[in-house]
């Protein structure tokens, strides 16, 4: 019988402040957290006003131009950067337990998510010491070097679905490549990044480098994308507020990278173990109770195997076990808040106006240990049509819409159909056909044979209204940089363009 963990470890009775300029302080307001777990209030944390937010940046300035942290050797910084990632490990479970109380999410993915937030930071540390730039073969007497140098504050807006990973992505390479940060969590999960701004303060990383602003995104997350002394933004969210931060940034033309929403699709062929598609199938569109921005949340299905897909799936889907995040045998959590959880109840309602066949799910589970929590069972829908509202638009929950193909050309087609394009995968013995397809899906992260390895080392990011950039590998430090060109001249005479 596996061990229940029903009662919390961590203490979340204490003060959460703002982290500005190395220093923690009350905010204007405060904010009462919820337990998606339970319904019940979690604990209080502080948010900040506008002039708080306007004060973060500032210090963020101020350490970009004139602290130490740009100009430390690549050396000094990957030695800190690997010290984060330390202070990440050595509280992981504390961490983890965080974030399941916050989020909701079961502890055996926040304990994933803690490790590879760590992960990160280490990546990083050890990419900025890497050889970077290029010398280039100039006429004589000149020689020119292509250097990468920070990019200055850069203000970074993240969401609730893995706060302290998102954080992460972000921190980590801006860091790295000596840029300074004010980073604004989602106003629903903001306490592992507090947990992560208390370990920067002990490991003393110089006041002002990274500053933590919490709050909603109009009082909080538009002041930064606005202003007009942050030099790039970053966000990772819905597809609306990113349209809004880009928006917002033409201020000053910022540099902006933005990671938006996702209708992955998940292509099966018929030549392909039909009981290991299924099993993906559960992992794609059920991990994290499909609230993940590459979750596969629409099946492609060949015909011939469509209907035992379905039967198949939905037996699978029904013995999920679904739970508050601190038990140890739950399999799929609550949905992050009540807001997301009216939101993936009313996308079922319009799947089943449409005329979407609801094959499982489409409610809560009900029970004294859901007590309120924001449950939602894991739900398919069979029989959609292209032009759905729930085929084509991003839900955010344990909701799988399983669509028919008939032909090659067909499955690709309607993968295409969308107007995202982050993630997809193709399921088939067949090498050649797997190549064919998968050159052929318009996403920027795709999968033959399996889903969602992440790898920090590989860029991550969307084809079209999926965003703008990349994070992670290389490509996610070179967005934290401006690229400069040094020409010298190793003999400088009178240039005699004009009569002397
Ligand atoms: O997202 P928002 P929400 C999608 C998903 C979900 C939907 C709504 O479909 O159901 O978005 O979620 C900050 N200026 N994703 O409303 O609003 C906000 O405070 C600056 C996909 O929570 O995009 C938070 O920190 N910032 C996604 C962050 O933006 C603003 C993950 C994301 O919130 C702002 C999350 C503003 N005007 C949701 N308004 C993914 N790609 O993984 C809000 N914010």
């Amino acid at each position: 019988m596996a061990q229940t963990l029903t009662a919390p470890k961590v203490k979340v009775d204490r003060k959460w402040q703002l982290f500005i300029d190395g220093k923690f302080v009350d905010g204007a307001s405060e904010r009462t957290l919820v337990n998606p777990a339970n319904g019940k209030p979690l604990t209080t944390v502080a948010e900040a006003s506008k002039t708080q937010v306007e004060e973060a940046i500032r210090a963020a300035r101020k350490a970009f131009d004139h602290g130490p942290w740009p100009r430390m050797t690549a050396l000094e910084r990957s030695q800190f950067l690997n010290k984060i990632a330390d202070a990440i490990d050595a509280h992981a479970e504390e961490l983890a337990e965080l974030e399941t109380l916050n989020g909701g999410k079961p502890l055996r993915e926040t304990t994933y998510d803690i490790a590879d937030a760590a992960y990160c930071f280490r990546y990083y540390a050890g990419l900025i010491t890497k050889p970077s730039g290029q010398s280039i073969d100039v006429p004589a007497p000149s020689v020119t070097t292509v250097v990468r140098e920070p990019i200055g504050v850069c203000g970074q807006i993240v969401p609730w679905n893995y706060p302290l990973l998102m954080a992460a992505w972000k921190l980590a390479p801006a860091l790295a490549a000596g840029n300074t940060c004010v980073l604004k969590p989602s106003e629903f999960t903001p306490l592992t990044a507090i947990r992560l701004a208390e370990l920067l303060h002990d490991l003393k990383l110089p006041e002002g480098v990274v500053n933590i602003v919490l709050g909603d995104g109009p009082t909080v997350g538009q002041p930064i994308a606005e202003s007009t002394i942050v030099d790039k933004i970053a966000f990772t969210g819905s597809v609306n507020t990113g349209k809004r931060v880009a928006t917002s940034a033409l201020t000053n033309l910022k540099k902006v990278t933005l990671e938006l929403g996702g209708k992955s699709p998940m292509v099966v062929f018929p030549d392909f173990d039909l009981d290991i598609a299924v099993d993906y199938a559960l992992f794609a569109i059920y991990c994290n109770a499909g609230q993940v921005c590459s979750a596969g949340s629409r099946m492609i299905v060949e015909q011939s195997i469509y209907d035992q897909f379905v039967k198949k799936m939905a037996a699978r889907a029904k013995k999920i076990r679904v739970g508050p995040g601190l038990e140890a045998e739950t399999e799929m959590g609550p949905l992050v808040s009540e807001s997301q959880l009216k939101r993936v109840l009313e996308y079922i309602e319009i799947g089943k106006k449409e005329g979407a066949k609801l094959v499982t799910g489409g409610d809560q589970p009900k029970g004294e240990k859901y007590g309120s929590g924001y449950y939602v069972n894991p739900t398919i829908f069979s029989d959609v049509k292209p032009d759905m509202r729930v085929v084509q638009e991003e839900i955010f929950g344990p909701v799988v819409v399983v669509q028919k193909f008939s032909t090659e050309e067909e499955a690709i087609e309607l993968a295409n159909n969308s107007v995202f394009g982050l993630a997809g995968a193709v399921f088939t013995n067949d090498i050649t056909r797997a190549h064919r397809v998968v050159k052929q899906l318009r996403a920027g992260i795709t999968w033959v044979n399996a889903y969602h390895n992440t790898y920090t080392e590989c860029p991550w990011g969307g084809y079209k209204q999926s965003g703008w950039g990349r994070e992670l590998g290389t490509f996610g430090l070179e967005a934290y940089t401006e690229v400069k060109q040094i020409n010298i001249n190793l003999d400088p005479q009178a240039v005699g363009w004009f009569e002397a």
